[in-house]
């Protein structure tokens, strides 16, 4: 079936720099939503856009407005995104029908905005952290939509790793079996998000725009399904302290688990509960190192069109 472009709209300047052949770079829309406090939420979004900018590339985020999809979009409808009153809703792929045939407001999550990137023709994309295997998903199965979308859309993904509040070790090991391939940028260590060092390794390292771009294009070359992860740490002097990530942790997990919390619920829970307990050095890593990769995946994209 074609795509009704009634509900799927491409913003202007998106839809030039891809019929041109500039470099673009998708980015995602429930860390403002969902992600980061009210009203920063919505400064950062632009950053975001112009870290991008800064690196050579078109910023193309992803979001649902009024039940049409929109890629690219304007000051007014990042307003819209990062107002708490507003009802946006945090939409995985599973959501994308649903929140498109009720005509709302969606932020969309890595999983959405990374089959919405591909459909659009665009091939890089970045973010903070990838959503993964929760703690204790032994028993309660919650693993992110993240992982299975990243495993059919070959797409290259610029991030910090994978959330710190997650079963890291468990995450890559699904990123093996699912077919996505995970590359450290400057780095042998799989970077922990809010810190430099996850403890686990990386099967492959680059160090150069070009080397990570080069990835992504033997990728398609061979048609290989899954997302390529370019994972590039916070330096170790931004990073969070690692006794007060640890202990902040352990706090908002119980404190998630005494309320209840579960599903789509749990990683905006503790993500506010980081902002909050740290009186917001958390949120001063997330910014930073979503600007990092903003600006890296713009340059790989650009390396990309010299390739
Ligand atoms: N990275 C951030 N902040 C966020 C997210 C990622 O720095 O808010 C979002 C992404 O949209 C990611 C989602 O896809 O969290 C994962 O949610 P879940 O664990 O429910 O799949
Ligand atoms: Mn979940």
């Amino acid at each position: 079936m074609a795509i009704d472009t009634s509900r799927f709209t491409i913003h202007p300047e998106v839809k030039d720099a891809l019929a041109s052949g500039q470099a673009v770079v998708a980015l995602e829309s429930t860390i403002i939503s969902h992600g980061l406090p009210s009203p920063r939420n919505v400064a950062v979004a632009g950053d975001i856009e112009q870290s991008v900018r800064d690196g050579g590339a078109v910023p193309a985020t992803i979001a649902i407005i009024n039940g049409v999809v929109k890629v690219g979009l304007t000051p007014a409808e990042l307003e819209i995104l990062g107002d708490p009153n507003s009802n946006v809703i945090k939409v995985s792929t599973r959501d994308l029908g649903p929140v498109l045939a009720a005509g709302g407001h969606g932020a969309t999550t890595v999983s959405a905005t990374s089959h919405i990137a591909h459909l659009a023709g665009i091939k890089y994309f970045a973010t903070g952290g990838l959503g993964g295997v929760h703690r204790g998903a032994q028993d309660t199965y919650d693993e992110s939509g993240d992982l299975v979308t990243l495993a059919r859309t070959p797409i290259t993904v610029t991030c910090a790793g994978v959330k710190s509040i997650l079963d890291v070790g468990a995450t890559l090991e699904r990123l093996e079996t699912l077919g996505v391939t995970v590359v450290g940028f400057g780095t042998d260590a799989f970077p922990g998000f809010y810190r430099a060092d996850s403890g686990f390794g990386v099967p492959w390292r680059v160090d150069t725009a070009a080397q990570a771009a080069a990835i992504g294009i033997q990728r398609d070359a061979i048609q290989a399904p899954g997302a390529v992860i370019i994972a590039k740490p916070i330096s170790e002097a931004d990073q969070l302290d690692l006794e007060l990530h640890d202990r902040v942790l352990a706090q908002g997990l119980a404190a998630a688990d005494k309320a209840g919390v579960s599903g789509k619920d749990v990683t905006p829970f503790l993500l506010d509960w980081f902002h909050t307990q740290t009186n917001n050095q958390s949120l001063e890593v997330n910014v930073t190192l979503i600007n990092a990769n903003a600006r890296l995946a713009a340059e790989i994209a650009v390396a990309a069109l010299k390739s």
